[in-house]
């Protein structure tokens, strides 16, 4: 089943996305998403200019093959933009061919391991009673865990807390702002590590001992900060604590370890599986957060959760507004098929995304699933794409008091 054509479609509803729309020559359209936060264009360039020519005339029904061609021809490995582009073309293919076969993705991955996939919400707050409102807020929209983050006391703006409500109820939080350039944001660790334990306190306090949280630290934490962080929230029973360090640094984790039982999670920012070699050989994370669109896609992030299913570390695929409807889907149908799922991150798309991409996923009740449409079950309205130009959008960044950039 040739490949006859392969489309880059760049489109901005609420937000930037990159699409790969692949048809065969028996007509059968496959999306893939390419979408790489604030640096949209060079994988739309990756694709348009150095992989869409290799497409044209190739088997599309030969995944495995088209993804190993696109990773050991170019010579240059890994790294966020080419593993985005080969997510989006091996995103594409699967869609097709599942389309092909008439199943839902997740029947050719092996079928249904579960009946519904558990999501987690993102609930935030400048204070403990707007903190507690959006869990609330999150708890009526069906979210059966949560993950907490809030406002430090002495910092302006503070990573996933939105800088603004409209009558008093939670804006989903979105952290690209779109300007021309990135907004700057303060940070200071001491108050964060002070100020995060009470509040946990007050949502176990509030919510019980039951409801799941969960926290991101992003990158911000040493080792010794870290470690401190996960013993200091060990009595809130976190689901897990996120990104404590930064994620490249596999060598840190160890003495994390050392000092907490949190569960850790690691790996948005990852691309391949040679990026956890220690973190899950060694066990150092409870966790995998990659993303099926930056980690190669399908093929790719599969092998990956099966190496780290051996030793017992499980998914926990991430799933911000960033990641396309068309990404996202792709996401789920993994979850249901996978037998080492953890859990699922849900941060709703805005209406206008919605309009230009169909999609079949269902939410209720603390679970998500794809639905039982042929392929992903997500179809794009190039009509309504072509309405939403690209706009620059950036992800804020970070300075100390003294100047120094930290990271975000
Ligand atoms: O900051 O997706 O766990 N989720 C996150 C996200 C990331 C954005 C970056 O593009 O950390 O909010
Ligand atoms: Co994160």
């Amino acid at each position: 089943m040739k490949i006859v054509a392969a489309e880059v479609i760049v489109t901005s509803p609420d937000r930037n996305f990159v699409t790969l729309k692949i048809t065969t020559e028996d007509g059968i359209v496959g999306l893939g998403d390419g979408t790489l936060n604030g640096r949209e264009l060079s994988v739309a360039s990756y694709l348009a200019d150095h992989v869409v020519p290799l497409l044209l005339g190739r088997d599309a029904h030969q995944i495995e093959d088209t993804w190993q061609f696109l990773y050991r021809s170019a010579y240059w490995r890994r790294g966020p933009v080419t593993m985005t582009a080969i997510a989006a073309v091996d995103v594409a293919l699967w869609d097709i061919k599942a389309k092909a076969a008439g199943m839902p993705l997740y029947q050719l991955l092996g079928g249904a391991s579960r009946t519904g996939v558990m999501a987690y919400g993102h609930a935030s707050g400048r204070d403990t009673e707007e903190l507690f409102d959006s869990v609330r807020h999150h708890l009526e929209e069906g979210f059966r865990s949560i993950r907490v983050q809030t406002s430090v006391p002495g910092i302006d703006a503070v990573y996933g807390v939105p800088a603004t409500r409209s009558a008093g109820r939670a804006h989903h939080y979105e952290p690209a702002q779109r300007a021309p350039l990135p907004a700057e944001e303060d940070w200071d660790t001491g108050a964060y590590l002070r100020h995060v334990p009470t509040v946990f306190e007050a949502v176990r306090g509030e919510f019980g001992a039951d409801l799941p949280l969960l926290h991101d630290a992003h990158h911000r934490l040493t080792p010794i900060q870290a470690a401190r962080l996960g013993r200091d929230l060990e009595p809130y029973d976190l689901f897990w604590l996120e990104d404590c360090t930064p994620a490249e640094n596999q060598d840190a984790l160890r003495l994390v370890r050392q000092h907490t039982t949190t569960p850790l999670a690691i790996g948005e920012v990852l691309n391949t599986v040679w990026d956890y070699q220690t973190l899950v050989r060694e066990q150092l994370i409870d966790y995998v957060r990659s993303s099926v669109t930056h980690t190669g896609g399908v093929t790719a992030l599969r092998r990956l959760l099966d190496f780290a299913a051996q030793y017992q570390v499980k998914s926990g695929i991430h799933g911000p507004t960033d990641i396309s409807p068309v990404g996202f889907a792709a996401g789920l149908h993994l979850d249901l098929a996978i037998h080492n799922f953890g859990i699922q991150e849900y941060m709703p798309h805005g209406a206008l995304t919605n309009e230009v991409f169909r999609q079949t996923f269902t939410f209720g009740d603390g679970y998500l699933h794809p639905g039982t449409a042929p392929g992903l079950g997500v179809e794009l309205d190039e009509e309504a794409a072509g309405r939403f130009p690209y706009q620059p959008a950036y992800l804020p960044f970070n300075r100390l008091k003294d100047g120094t950039v930290h990271d975000w």
